[in-house]
């Protein structure tokens, strides 16, 4: 475009870049706007990961941005349950004087925070530390607890890192219980899969009972039974080393216990163990050797997975799949990556919630054990609770259970842009802006070798009555009256002479003053956030996350272009659509494993017990009382978990049907378009039945993000499908780390008759 058509254009014609904000992908994206709303919205091809892509939800942003449903004051309950409207001051007050009086009282473990970000905003969450640490609060939790903490917890003492797999240039493409066709999650996705499909050369094997638009585009389709994929992988990884297809050289170099593993791996009976998960014998043995003879092999596992029984065993499986065979630190295979601002710990210790004694991984408290540490009188119970951008009401597992206990709470806010299940049980709710109001970021930068990082600009104003997050937690350290302006004072001034001189006064500020050293990030946010480009004060916490990367990967760092940290923050605050932070090479992926001889861990006793154990176990939890496995949670092609409330956005499945197989639908006399009763031991609902020919027999399926409440235009209230959360139980979870069987819940299916 030339200059004089760029300068001709009115404001409103300019295309803004931004980024979508309803998965991880986070793909950069482009808007024009009119007045408030998002007009038109386009890939971004400026954008380092996703190049121009998007998928067909990014089009619907403006249902987030102008949804009836936003929040425009802080509210308070009264005492016969209506909110009023209140001013921020004394919200800010009445909040930051009620929970001192909790850790005065009980402790601040008593405080639990739970959320943090969404798909498409960590920035704010950043900022929280500040406000939970001044008051001595301990524990925490998010989505994460409730599906990669098993997996956290194994790549923990593997490699003591996250991985990833190089699907754009992978010989072999391998999908555990992941429907990226669907769900995503790795830059261009359905380009890569269209890519991988049309070339005879490559090939992808994905484990799904279901035929997904995934499984469809499939070279092997191990299409197990549900819930029984340790048996598969078990299968799988027997025959790797029964067959001799793993990568003796690789092993002897890089990886430790590798022994154990192979004693117990040669007396898998594959054949036994195929039957078992319902998948043909011959079909493992040679997606098996596809994988054993490949150049370089790339795997994903997802919900399918992470959400039903054996998950942390299954996690360990199929990491073997890529670690006997080599595919670690080559083109096309598995990466450790860097990171810019961690998501979780990977540390191989298991801390212990305070009432349950249940595991905590990564730093996170499991999402299934959160309302019987609230619900007891157990003394360590939780006592109040801050949530910032999740819906724990209607994400977590038995949302009735979620319900009673956070109404029995002593103090719960709620930090959110709209009227949440999770925020009508709060004391107060207090009205974040949009994402699109103001700098926002996710640390979801999990590539390799080319990493990026987008600090997305404000596209408006707040919306009145509205604030950033950065905002709100300055405000709530700021009520709690533990930092002394004065101290600030040296810092405001080093900050505006520049980089060089803040680093030195910021480094001196907080070693000399402990409170300084916990509320780091509101330290940043009140002397170096000022000093940033207009819109962008709540970058602040990012400079020292810029900082930590450079020491972190200083080579993969300056490829990228960056001399040090500050050249790297301020190329990430003049970089609107995004930027590369680290370029690595490939061998570098070992100095990413963070045991001492930078070698693959591959001896988990507990976990080849698991594996011995599989021969005496049985594969099957349904019972004649729930004969049925129903999945309650699948990624369709318009859900996006509980970030666009307005059921209007859906241009299809506007009630998420019921997804039934053919002979289920026959044995059970239900009729496609009809109405379904699903009875499982934690509640009941109704859904529209949608039969199909991707179910197997026993098998049938709910989306997510359905169940919202919504306001209608009249004033009433709409419900457009089934609240997922209404049919699970907290007992289905985990042994290792506690994450919910949501994939598989035993049910019971009738017809609703017509009336
Ligand atoms: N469209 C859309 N995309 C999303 C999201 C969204 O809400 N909507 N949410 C994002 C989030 S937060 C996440 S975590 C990801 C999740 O992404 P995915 O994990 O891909 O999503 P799901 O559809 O929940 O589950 C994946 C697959 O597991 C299969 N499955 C069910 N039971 C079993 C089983 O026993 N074994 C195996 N092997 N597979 C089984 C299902 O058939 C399904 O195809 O998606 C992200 N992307
Ligand atoms: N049964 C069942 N349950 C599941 C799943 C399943 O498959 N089955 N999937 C699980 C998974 S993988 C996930 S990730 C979780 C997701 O569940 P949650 O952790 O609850 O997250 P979201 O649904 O993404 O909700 C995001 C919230 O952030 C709010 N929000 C949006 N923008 C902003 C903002 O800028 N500021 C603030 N403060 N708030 C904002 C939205 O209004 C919304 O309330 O659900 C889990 N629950
Ligand atoms: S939903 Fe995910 S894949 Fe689709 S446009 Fe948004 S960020 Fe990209
Ligand atoms: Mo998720």
């Amino acid at each position: 475009m030339t200059a004089d058509v760029a300068s001709a254009a009115t404001p409103r014609e300019q295309w803004q870049p931004t980024a979508c904000i309803l998965c991880e992908c986070n793909c950069g994206i482009v808007v024009q706007l009119d007045d408030r709303r998002l007009t038109k919205i386009r890939g971004d091809k400026a954008h380092p990961a996703s190049q121009g892509y998007t998928c067909n939800k990014a089009l619907r942003l403006d249902h987030y941005q102008n949804n009836r449903g936003r929040l425009t004051s802080p509210l308070r309950r009264r005492p016969d349950g209506e909110y009023e409207e209140i001013d921020w001051d004394t919200a800010i007050s009445e909040i930051a004087a009620g929970f001192k009086d909790i850790a005065e009282r009980f402790g601040g473990d008593k405080i639990f925070y739970y959320g943090g970000g969404g798909q498409g905003n960590h920035l704010g969450g950043a900022y929280s530390g500040a406000f939970l640490k001044a008051l001595g609060a301990r524990y925490r939790s998010n989505a994460l607890a409730q599906e990669k903490t098993g997996e956290a917890w194994v790549d923990a003492h593997l490699y003591g890192g996250h991985t990833r797999g190089e699907f754009e240039h992978a010989e072999v493409s391998v999908f555990v219980g992941k429907n990226p066709w669907m769900s995503q999650s790795f830059p261009r996705a359905r380009v890569v899969l269209n890519d991988i499909a049309k070339d005879p050369l490559r090939s992808m094997i994905v484990i799904d009972p279901v035929v997904t638009d995934t499984a469809k585009m499939a070279d092997f389709h191990l299409r197990v039974r549900p819930g029984t994929d340790a048996w598969c992988l078990a299968a799988l990884v027997g025959v790797l080393v029964q067959e001799n297809l793993c990568d003796e050289a690789f092993l002897a170099e890089h990886v430790t216990g590798v022994e154990p593993v192979r004693d117990v791996l040669r007396d898998i009976p594959v054949a036994d163990y195929a039957q078992r998960c319902g998948v043909d014998e011959e079909l493992i043995r040679v997606a098996a050797r596809r994988i054993g003879t490949a150049d370089s092999v790339a795997v994903f596992e997802d919900l399918g997975v992470q959400q039903a029984p054996n998950s942390t065993l299954c996690s360990y499986l199929d990491k073997l799949l890529w670690i006997l065979t080599g595919n670690f630190a080559k083109r096309g295979g598995q990466h450790l990556h860097s990171s810019f601002g961690p998501l979780l710990r990977h540390a191989p210790e298991i801390g212990r919630t305070p009432v349950t004694g249940a595991p905590i991984i990564g730093g996170l408290v499991p999402g299934n054990v959160v309302p019987e540490e609230i619900l007891t009188d157990h003394p360590d119970r939780f006592r109040a609770m801050i949530v910032e951008s999740s819906n724990p009401a209607h994400s977590l597992a038995n949302s009735a259970a979620c319900r009673e206990a956070f109404r029995s709470l002593d103090l719960l806010v709620v930090i959110d842009v709209a009227m949440t299940e999770t925020a009508r049980l709060a004391h107060y709710v207090l009205p974040a802006a949009s994402q699109f109001e103001k700098a926002e970021a996710t640390f979801f930068n999990l590539e390799f070798p080319h990493n990026t990082f987008h600090l997305r600009h404000p596209l408006m104003d707040p919306l009145p009555g509205t604030l950033p997050e950065a905002e709100i937690w300055a405000r709530l350290v700021r009520g709690l009256g533990v930092v002394d302006e004065a101290e600030l004072a040296p810092l405001r001034a080093a900050a505006k002479q520049g980089r060089a001189e803040f680093a030195e006064a910021f480094l001196h500020a907080v070693g000399s003053s402990p409170m300084l050293g916990k509320v780091l990030p509101y330290v940043l946010y009140e002397t170096l956030g000022p000093t940033l480009p207009e819109g962008l004060s709540s970058a602040a916490a990012l400079w020292g996350l810029a900082l930590k990367a450079a020491l972190a990967y200083p080579e993969a760092v300056r490829r990228a272009g960056y001399a040090d940290g500050n050249a790297l923050f301020d190329a990430i605050l003049a970089s609107p659509s995004g930027l590369t932070f680290t370029v690595h090479e490939y061998a570098e992926d070992f100095e990413l494993i963070s045991h001492p001889d930078r070698k693959i861990a591959l001896h988990m006793p507990q976990m080849l017990d698991e594996i011995r154990a599989l021969a005496a176990s049985a594969p099957t939890l349904t019972s004649p009382e729930f004969p049925i496995v129903l999945s309650v949670g699948e990624r369709r092609a318009y859900t996006a978990n509980d970030i666009l409330r307005d059921p209007s956005w859906r241009k299809r499945d506007r009630d998420g049907a019921l997804r039934v197989s053919v002979e289920d639908a026959e044995a059970l006399g239900l009729s496609n378009g009809g109405r379904a009763r699903i009875t499982t031991a934690a509640g009941i609902a109704e859904a529209t039945v949608e039969i199909s020919e991707a179910m197997l027999p026993g098998h049938t399926s709910l989306p997510n993000g359905y169940g919202l409440d919504f306001e209608t235009e009249d004033g009433g209230t709409h419900v457009a499908g089934v609240a997922p959360n209404a049919l699970t139980s907290t007992r289905w979870r985990d042994a290792y780390s506690a994450t919910p069987w949501h994939k598989h819940v035993p049910a019971r299916i009738e017809p609703v008759p017509v009336h």
